[in-house]
């Protein structure tokens, strides 16, 4: 079945030079990026990610890491899409626990548990279908993503926004 999953190379992966290393084990998988880009995480979109565990005692710790208090304050954000793309991701990823994935996974090969107890596990994939949709459309607007993944509709808007002051 033909699916799009989020990833996220987390603020640690980042500070640790990690990207070129997990995206070439994410090639493994044969599927398409279809979107990608660098972002600095606002608590507003931590808080909107990590929403289904807003009452673990971890969450606030969570939402620091995600954006960047720990590392450097940048996420690269990326859509993989082709035949099961989640399922293909997530093996990859590894456990969530980094103490506890396959050692040549992602998370068992480059992540670690902090003394403070912050599971610093380099990347994000979505779990589930609906996972990846709506972490998706958090992520990404529609004309960030080369393929048509998500019903669209077209609306006009009247707001400002910052321009080139010269060429292009
Ligand atoms: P996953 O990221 O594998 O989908 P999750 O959605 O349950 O796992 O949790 C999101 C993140 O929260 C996870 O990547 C690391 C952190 N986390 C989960 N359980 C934790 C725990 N018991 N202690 C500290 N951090 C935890
Ligand atoms: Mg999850």
């Amino acid at each position: 079945m033909i699916q799009q999953t989020l990833v996220l190379i987390k603020p640690d992966g980042l500070k640790k030079s990690l990207t070129g290393n997990i995206l070439t084990r994410l090639s493994e998988t044969k599927l398409d990026i279809v979107a990608a880009r660098i972002v600095q995480v606002s608590r507003k979109l931590a808080e909107e990610h990590y929403i289904a565990l807003k009452d673990k005692p971890f969450f606030e710790d969570l939402i620091k890491y995600i954006m960047g208090e720990y590392h450097k304050k940048k996420v690269m954000a990326l859509v993989y899409w082709g035949d099961d793309a989640i399922e293909k991701v997530r093996k990859i990823c590894g456990a969530t626990n980094p103490e506890e994935a396959d050692s040549i996974s992602i998370r068992g090969a480059y992540g670690r548990i902090t003394t403070k107890g912050v599971y610093e596990n380099a990347i994000h994939a979505s779990a589930n279908m609906a996972d990846a949709e709506r972490e998706i459309k958090l992520w990404f607007g529609p004309d960030e993503i080369i393929e048509d993944i998500y019903p669209t509709k077209t609306v006009k808007t009247a707001c400002e926004k910052r321009v080139w002051e010269k060429g292009a």
